[in-house]
């Protein structure tokens, strides 16, 4: 088996390796340029478009205008190679018909032998499904423009299965983040996108193409309309149940949400935890801020989160809070001050830019109450947005009875965060995977009230268990408190609430 631009046959390859060698993979600028080009031959469309299933839909996407420009058709080209050059594989098919030239000029511009499936064969037996030539046992890479739900990529994985080829990876130029990449990992196929849309909307964003509005009705759109898989695509060795429980969308890896976060703290914190593989944030009560920051030394290497409550200590300087700030620096972890703001926007600005605490110089992440109505993040936002700070919207609670719930209360916090995305970076909840919209990608669920066994304090906390909160209830970070501060060695409890956190979400990604 061999890589990307290889073919199996000697004393073609060479000559084929030679020629694909004199490429170069592009660069930032030319990537730039390529989503810019797309976007000025309208293969990426942003506006009003009514879909054919009659949604009305901020993004149209059709990307079979390309064949007319052939420097974009080559730049694409160009660009899904470069996604897939490290891949084994020995034979490309495009899936028909958009991706064929795409399949083809990769072919040309890199020597990598194609086959083409016919789309209009229906009865296999009769008629060859699969042109061109191939042996069985081949690796074959599939070549697709966009990828929405991957049904039209699970078409063609079957014609080539029955020919005996082996499917394991498919390279598009944009995936819409819609769960086609769960469908198709549920199928054992690796998805490689050039492009997620949300990148490439950062791109036009940033180009002043898209308006602010637009991005966020896109991100909205692609967060609501999470597809499903039609059941004649679901695993063919899967029981008779399992269709609905693939159709169900996965969670996407923290890694792949990062780019659609806004905020740069939500952003950070994405790629923090896929960096250091930790989705711990250790809830530092101690009784005085030397013990906090000793703690937070202890704990730093497997946390991404430190969450404080300075108004318990005794002091606070500049000083406790530049060396908290080291610690953060050393470990890599990011600071959220629990501040739980709830007055209106003039009296918040004082309270967190101001005060003994001064808390937005020092704290990477703060929350807020959604009480008092929008006017709290304007005012929180005039002072933690031109430091890049960010938000968490407390949307449920922990503790028994709170009125910080699922319902009507979460479901206005949850639109505040979509209208605000720029500095909400998530939310505090509970079970964020019953709520009646799943949140943008982009932004972070972290959930206190976490212990290894279920249970409570006798002031109202709750517990839930890490694989209860993160797989079951689909949160993305845990917050301990007790369960690491009172154990005997902290350091080691955090160590074991990172696995027991870690394992959970990597169990939801296979789920
Ligand atoms: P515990 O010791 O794991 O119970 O600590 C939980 C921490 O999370 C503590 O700092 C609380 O102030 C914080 N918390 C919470 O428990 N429940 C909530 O709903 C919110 C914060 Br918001």
């Amino acid at each position: 088996m061999m890589q990307g631009r290889h073919s199996k046959d000697g004393g073609r390859a060479s000559s084929l390796v030679a020629k694909a060698t004199t490429k170069e993979p592009m660069t930032q600028q030319e990537v730039e340029d390529l989503v810019l080009k797309l976007n000025e031959i309208e293969a990426v469309k942003f506006g009003e478009f009514k879909l054919k299933s009659g949604l009305m839909s901020p993004v149209y996407v059709d990307l079979r205008v390309i064949v007319s420009y052939p420097d974009v058709l080559e730049q694409v080209s160009r660009m899904m190679y470069a996604q897939v050059r490290d891949t084994p594989f020995d034979i490309m098919c495009g899936v028909p018909y958009t991706a064929l030239p795409i399949a083809t000029c990769m072919s040309l511009g890199f020597g990598l032998p194609m086959v083409m499936r016919r789309k209009e064969v229906k009865d296999y037996g009769t008629k060859k499904a699969i042109e061109g030539a191939y042996k069985r046992g081949q690796r074959c890479l599939v070549v697709e423009d966009l990828v929405t739900s991957g049904a039209s990529v699970l078409e063609t994985l079957d014609p080539l299965q029955k020919e005996g080829l082996e499917v394991t990876d498919v390279v598009v130029l944009i995936d819409r983040e819609q769960g086609g990449e769960a469908h198709l990992a549920a199928n054992g196929l690796k998805l490689h996108a050039a492009f997620k849309l949300s990148a490439l909307l950062e791109v036009l964003q940033r180009h002043g193409h898209v308006s602010a509005a637009t991005a966020a009705a896109v991100r909205a759109f692609i967060a609501e309309n999470q597809t499903k898989l039609p059941p004649a695509a679901a695993p063919a060795a899967a029981p008779a149940a399992a269709p609905a429980a693939a159709a169900k969308p996965k969670r996407l890896p923290y890694e792949a949400r990062a780019a659609s976060a806004r905020n740069p703290m939500g952003r950070a914190c994405l790629e923090l935890m896929a960096r250091k593989r930790t989705n711990l944030c250790v809830a530092a009560d101690v009784d005085t801020a030397e013990e906090m920051l000793a703690l937070a030394d202890a704990v730093g290497p497997h946390i991404c989160v430190l969450k404080t409550h300075v108004d318990i200590f005794d002091e606070w300087t500049e000083s406790i809070a530049s060396r908290l700030q080291a610690l953060a620096e050393r470990h890599d972890f990011l600071i959220f001050e629990d501040r739980k703001f709830a007055d209106i926007g003039n009296t918040v600005v004082s309270q967190y830019g101001g005060g003994i605490y001064k808390i937005a110089d020092w704290s990477h992440i703060t929350n807020a109450h959604l009480v008092p109505g929008p006017g709290i993040i304007d005012g929180l936002k005039k002072v933690g947005l031109p430091k890049g700070r960010g938000c968490l919207l407390l949307a449920e609670m922990s503790s028994k009875g709170a009125l910080a719930a699922a319902g009507p209360y979460a479901e206005a916090v949850a639109a505040a965060a979509e209208a605000n995305l720029d500095f909400v970076m998530g939310f505090i909840s509970i079970n964020p995977g019953a709520w009646p919209k799943p949140s943008s990608p982009g932004l972070i669920h972290m959930t206190p009230g976490v212990q290894l066994a279920e249970g409570g304090d006798d002031l109202g906390q709750q517990y839930n268990t890490p694989p209860a909160v993160i797989g079951a209830r689909g949160s993305d970070v845990i917050i301990v408190g007790r369960g690491v501060i009172k154990a005997g060695d902290p350091a080691a409890a955090a160590a074991v609430y990172q696995k027991a956190g870690w394992d959970a979400y990597e169990a939801s990604l296979r789920a």
